[in-house]
């Protein structure tokens, strides 16, 4: 993998992890290092999209309105991918990459979405993917058991997230797991991927991350 330093390309870090694996404690500590310009995931524009709480409609529907939040979801994202960073590391919250592979692939396995809602995000996913700026440079994988992300989960108590279950994170999960460990979809070129073990308390999954950051830039 090629350092940002030695190439003075800016690099694109995507952290991924199941809902409730820590990506946003994650975020918040990466934010205070002048190497990472952090940007979050667009979570305030999916539960107040002018007046409507997407996110809401997508728990208490999701055959209803799954299609209207994942358009969304990939549209604000793609913003993000475009957002230009000065520090020398761009740390995303999530990506694209993980709206197609885990949430959009997982909903259609489950028949939440049709084929021809399913057919019509690839197309979209597969414009915005030719654009450079949606490309990722590495994926930090916090990995956790569904266990304890639905704990977690329950500690924060969104009021959005109520009806989470374990089967769900366990989807999620395993999407996550065949899109990240034997890589099983086809982006070229695939972005290289390190994996932290995000059962771990928050300051170690932190520490870890950061290390693999530090070493990025050295
Ligand atoms: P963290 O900090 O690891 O606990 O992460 P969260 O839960 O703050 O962030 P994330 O992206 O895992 O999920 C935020 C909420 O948005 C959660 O209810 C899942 C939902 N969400 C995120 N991306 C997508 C997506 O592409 N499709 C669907 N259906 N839901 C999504």
């Amino acid at each position: 993998m090629s350092s940002p330093k030695k190439n003075k390309k800016k690099f694109t870090i995507a952290v991924e992890g199941n809902i409730g694996s820590g990506k946003s404690t994650v975020l918040s500590c990466l934010e205070k290092s002048p190497l990472c310009d952090v940007i979050p995931e667009p979570i305030e524009s999916w539960t107040n999209h002018k007046g409507h709480n997407i996110l809401a409609m997508f728990y208490d529907d999701p055959h209803r309105w799954a299609f209207v939040f994942e358009t969304n979801a990939l549209m604000t994202l793609a913003k993000l991918h475009t957002q230009l960073a000065k520090a020398p590391v761009k740390v995303m919250e999530r990506s694209i990459h993980s709206a197609r592979y885990c949430f959009i692939e997982n909903l259609h396995r489950s028949n939440v979405l049709q084929d021809v809602e399913y057919q019509i995000l690839d197309d979209y996913f597969e414009m915005l993917i030719s654009n450079e700026a949606c490309k990722l440079d590495l994926i930090i994988y916090l990995r956790a058991t569904p266990k304890t992300c639905l704990e977690r989960i329950r500690a924060r108590n969104r009021p959005e997230e109520t009806t989470i279950d374990l089967n769900y994170l366990t989807t999620l999960h395993r999407r996550h797991e065949e899109w990240l460990i034997p890589r099983a979809y086809g982006d070229t070129p695939s972005p290289p991927v390190l994996i932290v073990d995000a059962n771990q308390n928050k300051e170690r999954v932190y520490s870890d991350t950061n290390n693999h950051v530090i070493n990025l830039i050295s």
